[in-house]
């Protein structure tokens, strides 16, 4: 019998659900749902709810519970053998929080298959919509917090993070100062991934140590609680959280309505869900120190794999768990394809002719530098944009088109150094990473192999097979992390790009120029 399982993704406008064969290396199933397309009712605009002050940005948690009926129902319809699938996880947008009464442990307990999830679960909220992660109305809340553990550093090194304004915490802040009668009336608080764990278990499910990374209420090195954080946050916090557990935890088995409803096997393993970030990192095969994705997408993303806990002093980047027990890094640039093709268009060049450029051009640019951040960056924090050239003509178009490229990569080596380990091996991920000019830029500042991966699904991807490894473990085999995602999360075939070591050696020196020219425009 085929060894199948089933990993969902709930994440911001869609749930998805991928079911894999685990000794055939297949992906037998993938489907996904747009919830403004198959919910109109809730009324969201890319799975979000309008709100007239742009900070606020909640979506109503009954649409998530309602997807998940939708999803099954057309997995079942579409005659996928959903007897066979041994065990389930997830991954949910990470931050947002969902709130619940002192009646959603016997809901949960007692879904009944006679009516729908939505039916069952719309008597449990004490908050109506649930602030998600591109909500930043809670600057105050964030200052309050990180005065109260004692500034940026001590907070990032207490909780992985400093204060941002989309964590769990400072939303749950905000939410006793707004409503204390509705904070009073929420029995449980739950992530988005635990939330939808619950339901799958039919019980009130552990927080995974991945996902309570993104709170600012967990201890990062300890992985319990941090009553600091606990206390400057909220009052009675620890009453309304459930338990933080490793991330490959077995909750239980799947509740007798998807059995009922949709044939599920009721033996089925229910295990911890995670954050999109933490199964994206299984999704895209980073099991191992020094592996790390890059994603070049709107922003460029650097997810790392760290195997010690460090904490970035300057707090612009984000530590969580890893799915594997150890840890991982998340750093965030604003000004990815976004700057690339205001250089591109400015010089009027198409994507040839931006590789062109690159092709003509010397590794180190003759030592022209570009600062390009055309809108406000995340990392490092520039306020105010504006792009900063040294050196270099705006004129000379071949000249912009490596700085622009240069100044990326060299800001990802930058802003990551305090990881404390240099990758050994780099996944490229997202749009721009067709583009092998760019990827040799990225293999040479970073001196280390990169490898082209195609994958839009990593998240829904990495809950399937997380889903897979907590089984066997369970079963009493052992694979390696490595055995697990082989077959699954692998490179593009002939796409490695070697680093060329005199280029790597231009680069070594090149990037203390470019951060003293970081530090006279930010002025720090
Ligand atoms: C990570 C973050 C986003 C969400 C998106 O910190 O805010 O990546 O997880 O789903």
């Amino acid at each position: 019998m085929a060894r199948l399982f089933l990993g969902l993704d709930s994440s911001t406008q869609s749930l998805s659900a991928m079911v894999v064969d685990y000794d055939s290396r297949e992906v037998v199933y993938e489907d996904s749902i747009v919830f403004d397309e198959a919910l109109p009712s809730y009324g969201t605009e890319n799975g979000v709810l309008r709100n007239p002050d742009p900070k606020i940005v909640h979506s109503p948690p009954l649409m998530w519970v309602e997807a998940l009926d939708f999803v099954f129902g057309k997995m079942h319809g579409a005659g996928v053998d959903l007897g066979s699938v041994l065990a389930i996880s997830g991954s949910g947008q990470q931050h947002g929080s969902v709130y619940m009464n002192a009646g959603a442990m016997d809901a949960l307990q007692g879904l009944d298959a006679g009516k729908t999830l939505a039916e069952n679960l719309s008597g449990v909220f004490s908050r109506k919509t649930s602030p998600i992660w591109m909500d930043s109305s809670t600057a105050e809340e964030c200052r309050e917090i990180m005065e109260a553990l004692g500034g940026l550093r001590a907070t990032a090194e207490a909780t992985g993070s400093t204060t941002f304004e989309r964590f769990t915490g400072p939303q749950i802040r905000k939410f006793t100062k707004a409503d204390r009668e509705a904070y009073e009336e929420t029995a449980h608080i739950a992530l988005v991934s635990s939330f939808m764990a619950s339901i799958i278990a039919g019980k009130i499910a552990p927080i995974d140590q991945g996902d309570g990374a993104g709170m600012n209420l967990m201890d990062i090195r300890s992985r319990t609680w941090h009553s600091g954080a606990l206390e400057a946050t909220a009052p009675d916090l620890r009453a309304r959280l459930p338990a933080l557990v490793p991330s490959a935890s077995v909750i239980g088995t799947v509740c007798a309505y998807f059995a009922e409803k949709y044939g599920l096997n009721g033996q089925a393993l229910a295990l911890a869900w995670s954050g999109d970030n933490p199964n994206s990192v299984i999704g895209v095969g980073l099991v191992k120190p020094g592996m790390v994705a890059i994603s070049l997408g709107t922003s460029d993303t650097y997810f790392g794999f760290m195997k010690e806990c460090h904490t970035d002093p300057k707090g612009e980047g984000h530590v969580f768990g890893a799915p594997t027990g150890d840890y991982m890094t998340l750093i965030c640039f604003k000004n990815g394809s976004l700057a690339r093709e205001k250089v591109r268009d400015a010089c009027g060049l198409g994507w040839d002719g931006f590789s062109a450029a690159l092709r003509s051009t010397p590794p180190g640019n003759h030592g022209k530098i570009m600062l390009p951040y055309f809108e406000p960056e995340i990392v490092p924090k520039v306020l105010e944009p504006g792009v900063r050239r040294f050196n270099l003509d705006e004129d000379d178009a071949d000249a912009n088109c490596r700085a622009v490229v240069e100044a990326q990569m060299m800001s990802m080596r930058l802003h990551s150094a305090w990881m404390g380990v240099r990758p050994s091996r780099i996944h490229a991920t997202g749009g721009a990473s067709q583009n092998p000019e760019i990827l040799r830029v990225m293999a040479d500042v970073q001196n280390c192999p990169v490898y082209r991966f195609e994958v839009s699904n990593s998240a829904v991807l990495g809950a399937a097979l997380r889903a897979a490894q907590a089984y066997l473990v369970e079963s009493g085999e052992s694979p390696a992390w490595e055995e697990v995602v082989a077959g699954f999360a692998d490179p593009v075939a002939g796409s490695m790009i070697e680093p060329d070591p005199e280029a790597a050696r231009v680069y070594d020196d090149l990037v203390e120029t470019y951060a003293e020219c970081e530090r006279e425009a930010t002025g720090r």
